[in-house]
């Protein structure tokens, strides 16, 4: 049995600050605007906040970029701003965690700065500088180690052999001219304005463990923690097999050779999160299957991390738009593969979508289906789609528009695109000949302003984000799909949240919904979603007709109550039990207290 943790019982929320909510007008939310938030979110029943970050930041990857750990972007506030907040979510005995962004800075902190000023001084070794040579590429050098490494070198556009071939997350090689230099290159896996940190360096990681405690210090509870996996390399830097015709390779390749990461999130953990007590989730893509235990055990490097099964299923290295899209099935898989991977070992973060991601209700419920349906049923998928991922074993988490069922963001053309990752994708697309419709159409599908797009408050200006102009576009269905509207609405995807966030918090059925076994029911029954939660006192059965046809569907037990049903408030009958089976019309969803075996 695991050790019980504070943070287990609790919901969990996460804010996209530049789009949240904006209190001076300037089109980009801030932390004013959180505070001033922050009962609707105690209201809607949120107790852990994570904020994307707001430190200082040249934002050319929206923060990820940062280029003072210990300032507030002045876009977005001020440090007293932060102690305000700080206070405010204690009053309201909610808990607010920063992004912690350490793979990489902004090529504008001073560290990098100094840098450039010396690349073979101090701060040099901060990062990963290389002085290369001029030679020629691809060198034939038979089938020894050093001829196929030679034969994948590739070399900067001025003819610099570069010390890999390996392809940034955001496109092209990871090495970039070191400003001010001929010869030097520094490393960054990310975009070139994002330079690698050299965890390596042990006075590289002291400086970060003192910024950590700096601001745990200040009362945050905790981090999400960006990217962590990047932070151990491959090293000495190798080729490998190119993976496109840019002679390039995805660095899933090299995470895949790189071994040892344990020692810098064993002393990371050492130094800074176990002294406070801090709650941690990791963005952890690329775990090695064994160290599961070492990363979310009860004394793990981090108290949990995100189940991103479901959100990388069908990515392909070529491109978006050779994505496949998942199933209903195929999301019933990844979810339960999830939820048995980790079964006693410790505590997975749930969620249907984030900053990166598409919205989960665009993403998971078919195209077709959501292209067809008439409002009500529109609804009632979405709720359906809520109430699965919401009640797995797990800490649940909803992201910013996610409770009012925000939808993804049509494009008429690539110009309206902000986001760096979407126009890289283009750019691949285009390169290998897609159309630039259906580039576009992979984009929508695919890309993070999909998620980013400003929260929508009410029918009016902006949707009620700024009273200026939004730093990126409303989505043109706020008038229908908006928080002012759902909080009246009885059937809204908002009040369904709340009713969730209840259940999950009655003292009642908490114990089983925090606790109890996670077991697959009906589990082979195409565009069936079900799973029972089981204590020693309780079993609770989620059961979804996660299609548009109607089911009859047989029940385990005896209904003792219906917990949530998605139609409240829409004006449908109560749903038909009886002879231990159940009628359901097209998505609906049921969470119902089922008698004990024993009884
Ligand atoms: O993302 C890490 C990451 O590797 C994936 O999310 C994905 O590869 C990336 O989003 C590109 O599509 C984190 C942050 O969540 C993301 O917003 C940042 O861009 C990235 O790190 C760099 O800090």
């Amino acid at each position: 049995m695991m050790k019980k943790k504070w943070w287990h019982d609790k919901t969990a929320y996460q804010i996209y600050p530049k789009s949240f909510f904006d209190t001076d007008g300037d089109g980009i939310g801030d932390l004013p605007g959180i505070i001033e938030k922050l009962d609707y979110l105690k209201d809607l029943g949120v107790d852990i906040v994570w904020l994307s970050p707001i430190y200082r930041s040249p934002l050319a990857d929206q923060g990820y970029d940062i280029s003072d750990y210990y300032s507030i972007d002045p876009r977005f506030g001020t440090m007293e701003d932060m102690e305000r907040l700080l206070a405010e979510a204690k009053k309201r005995n909610m808990y607010v965690v920063m992004d912690l962004v350490v793979n990489h800075c902004s090529d504008e902190h001073e560290w990098f700065r100094k840098a450039c000023e010396d690349p073979e001084g101090e701060y040099g070794k901060f990062f990963y500088l290389r002085k290369l040579k001029k030679g020629s590429c691809g060198v034939q050098a038979g089938d020894s180690a050093e001829g196929r490494q030679a034969q994948y070198a590739v070399s900067s556009p001025d003819g610099y052999i570069l010390p890999c071939n390996w392809r940034s997350y955001f496109g092209g090689p990871v090495w970039e001219k070191l400003p001010g230099h001929g010869d030097w290159f520094y490393l960054h896996v990310f975009h070139r304005k994002q330079p690698d940190l050299n965890w390596e360096n042990p006075k590289l990681r002291e400086e970060i463990y003192r910024m950590i405690n700096w601001w745990l210090d200040k009362g945050l509870a905790g981090f999400r923690i960006d990217a962590i996996i990047n932070i151990k390399k491959a090293l000495p830097f190798r080729n490998y097999a190119p993976d496109r015709a840019d002679g390039l390779c995805s660095i899933h390749r090299m995470l895949s050779d790189a071994e040892g990461i344990g020692a810098f999130l064993g002393e990371l953990r050492d130094r800074t999160f176990a002294p406070h007590n801090a709650f941690t989730v990791g963005e952890v893509f690329n775990e090695k299957e064994e160290e599961l235990p070492d990363f979310i055990g009860d004394d793990g490097y981090f108290s949990t991390m995100f189940d991103f099964a479901e959100a990388v299923w069908g990515s392909s290295p070529e491109g978006w738009h050779a994505a496949a899209q998942i199933t209903p099935d195929d999301y019933r898989a990844c979810l339960f593969s999830a939820q048995e991977r980790v079964r006693d070992i410790g505590f997975l973060s749930n969620i249907i979508e984030n900053h990166d991601e598409p919205r989960g209700v665009s993403r998971y419920i078919p195209e077709a289906d959501l292209r067809g349906m008439d409002a009500a049923l529109r609804l009632t998928a979405k709720k359906a789609l809520a109430t699965i991922y919401f009640f797995v074993r797990g800490l649940p988490w909803i992201y910013q528009g996610q409770e009012i069922g925000m939808e993804n963001l049509p494009l008429h053309s690539i110009e309206e695109v902000d986001d760096i990752a979407s126009r890289n994708a283009w750019e691949v697309m285009r390169g290998l000949g897609i159309s630039s419709e259906d580039a576009l159409r992979a984009i929508e599908r695919n890309g993070r302003d999909n998620a980013r797009t400003p929260f929508q408050w009410t029918a009016g200006h902006a949707a009620g984000f700024t009273t200026g102009t939004p730093w990126l576009q409303v989505n043109p269905n706020y008038r229908q799909i908006n928080l002012e509207q759902q909080a009246a609405d009885p059937a809204s995807v908002f009040r369904h949240y709340r009713r969730m966030t209840a259940l999950r918090r009655d003292p009642l059925y908490r114990e089983t919904l925090v606790y109890g076994s996670f077991e697959p029911y009906l589990a082979d029954d195409h565009n069936v979603i079900a799973y029972l939660r089981r204590s020693q006192t309780l079993t609770i059965l989620v059961l979804s007709n996660y299609q548009r046809e109607d089911r009859t569907l047989p029940l385990p037990a005896d209904v003792r109550k219906v917990l949530l049903d998605n139609c409240t408030g829409s004006g449908s009958p109560a749903p038909l039990i009886q002879d231990g089976r159940v009628a359901l019309t097209g998505y609906r969803t049921l969470v119902l207290e089922l008698a004990q075996k024993s009884e």
